[in-house]
């Protein structure tokens, strides 16, 4: 058998970054910045900031991802409407499906919920076929400060 468990557990919504247009690192920069500063939502954790191979139509330069591990109070749909405001202030353009983008920011995980909403499949689909994905997860994961058990000071 090949089935894994996944990674989306407990109440961690991770979200993903991507940019392959313009300013890749700028772009990054500030959707850390703009996540940060949603109401209600706290940065517990990144990954690394990777570059990989563009998935997708030929022709496009690559990627530079990251996975950024969050406390939220804002529902999942919310957060989806904030997540495409702060992609559309880089100047994010919707043309081709897997096309070069500005800036990407997808919701892989909302805690273990399941979300299957015309506009929101949660845990991410693409998460089972994105090895650079499962790899920043669990090192924002791993990264994610444990508090002192009961007993120990
Ligand atoms: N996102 C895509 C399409 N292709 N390729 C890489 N390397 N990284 C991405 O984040 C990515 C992609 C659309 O979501
Ligand atoms: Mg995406
Ligand atoms: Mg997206």
């Amino acid at each position: 058998m090949t089935e894994r468990t996944s990674p989306c557990v407990g109440d961690t919504v991770y979200v993903a970054l991507g940019s392959n247009l313009g300013d890749r690192d700028a772009h990054l920069a500030a959707a850390r910045t703009a996540l940060a500063e949603l109401p209600g939502t706290k940065i517990i954790a990144m990954s690394d900031v990777e570059e990989t191979a563009p998935l997708g139509p030929a022709g496009q330069g690559p990627y530079l991802n990251q996975m950024v591990a969050m406390q939220t109070s804002i529902d999942p749909l919310t957060l989806l409407d904030h997540l495409h405001a702060i992609e559309r202030s880089r100047g994010r353009e919707r043309r081709e499906r897997w096309g070069a983008r500005t800036l990407d920011l997808d919701i892989v995980c909302y805690g273990a919920r399941q979300i299957a909403e015309s506009r929101l499949a949660v845990p991410h689909p693409e998460l089972a076929h994105r090895e650079f994905w499962r790899r920043e997860l669990a090192q924002a994961a791993a990264r994610i400060a444990q508090p002192p058990t009961a007993g120990q000071s």
